[in-house]
């Protein structure tokens, strides 16, 4: 009998084609457990939710239902929600939700661009979702993870996490905590500006990762992004920098090896291309000023983020040995140093974007 017992079990309870010939761990989330399940008949994704990070997964199941349906209406490729013999979106079990998905097949996930012309395509792509988005009725989505990317509450959190040390892990890195609190003042530009409304609130992906949208393997463009738990109103600003902060640098996020990890600044330009030419009517100057910034921010969002699980004992992401969260932090500070550095560079490219 195969290990994955519990999710051939659950499987056997959704409304699927076929007799499974095989079921297995597949892609590099950090957050849902992922297994690729083949039948007789066709590919699925079958995915065990985190239910510590998605406390209410029938509010995130509603969101993707129903925005996979507007963009699917729209003519976009999406992720399709297989249903449970019941009728139901997901299935509760004793250990855990599970949903499924019809696997998006002719399609590459990419963890790292292989050219400039792949991640522009994938700039562009994340745009003209978002564009698919525009008209979206915000007020029927529910906020999947409350305050997502409010940078200074996750400043606080993080605050909060050096303070109890519940790991006892703080004096490995106290460095690290500097690089963050030296930096306190920086962390509040996006949130303010959609409070005082200088910067619109729309209905974004929230998760950009260039391992979050699957790649056509010919034409090497953007097929379908998915993902789609954390969509939720936000701003474009996230979106791009996300992006950048995943997709712009020379080596993995969790590379140990310092001197790998640079800021790649053709990348940059070559996203901020793709993304810009696909948003270019909707962005607004604030939106357009803040785009360097943001991908600094969420650069040093994410680092803190890691940070701060490292120091909580490591509770929210997924890791696969003890200093697993600390490395990807350092990859993230290594990062948004070389952006302090290059920001006045980031500038110059957009401004030529919005010229040419
Ligand atoms: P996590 O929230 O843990 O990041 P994802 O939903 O991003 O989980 O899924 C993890 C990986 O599984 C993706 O990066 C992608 O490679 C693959 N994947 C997820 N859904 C599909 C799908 N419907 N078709 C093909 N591949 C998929
Ligand atoms: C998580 O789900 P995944 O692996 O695509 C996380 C993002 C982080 C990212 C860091 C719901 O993304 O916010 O930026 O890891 N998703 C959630 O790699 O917290
Ligand atoms: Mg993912």
């Amino acid at each position: 009998m195969s290990i994955y017992t519990k999710e051939h079990n659950a499987f056997k309870n959704f409304n699927i084609e076929g007799e499974v010939l095989n079921l297995a761990p597949y892609g590099e989330g950090h957050i849902n457990s992922t297994f690729l399940v083949e039948t007789t008949k066709k590919k699925y994704i079958l995915q065990r939710i985190n239910t510590i990070v998605f406390k209410k997964p029938e509010n995130v199941m509603s969101n993707i239902i129903l925005v996979t349906e507007f963009v699917r209406n729209k003519g976009t490729l999406t992720l399709t929600v297989i249903k449970t013999n019941d009728g139901e979106s997901m299935l509760r079990t004793e250990d855990g939700c599970y949903r499924v998905y019809d696997f998006i097949d002719d399609s590459l996930t990419l963890q790292r661009a292989e050219t400039r012309e792949d991640f522009h395509n994938s700039g562009y792509s994340f745009g003209e979702f978002q564009n698919a988005l525009s008209d979206f009725d915000a007020s029927v989505l529910f906020e999947t993870i409350e305050r997502f990317h409010d940078t200074p509450n996750r400043y606080e959190n993080f605050l909060t996490a050096v303070k109890n040390n519940k790991s006892g892990r703080l004096d490995t890195c106290r460095e690290e905590v500097k690089f963050v609190t030296d930096r306190a003042d920086t962390y509040g530009e996006i949130v303010n500006g959609l409070n005082e409304k200088t910067i619109p609130l729309r209905v974004t992906h929230n998760d950009t990762k260039l391992n979050n949208i699957l790649m056509d393997p010919v034409t090497r463009k953007g097929k379908a992004v998915i993902d789609l738990d954390t969509v939720m109103p936000g701003s474009m600003l996230y979106d791009f920098g996300d992006s950048i902060r995943f997709g712009a640098s020379t080596a993995a996020e969790d590379e140990k090896d310092l001197s790998k990890v640079h800021f790649d600044i053709e990348l940059f330009k070559a996203y901020a291309d793709g993304f810009c030419s696909a948003v270019k009517d909707s962005i607004t100057s604030k939106e357009r000023e803040l785009l360097p910034y943001s991908a600094y921010l969420m650069t040093m969002e994410c680092g803190m983020r890691f940070l701060a699980d490292y120091i909580d004992g490591d509770t929210y992401f997924a890791t696969k040995y003890p200093e697993h969260n600390l490395v990807r932090c350092r990859t993230q500070f290594a990062l948004a140093y070389e952006m302090e550095q290059k920001m006045d560079e980031m500038k110059k490219i957009v401004d030529e974007i919005f010229l040419s």
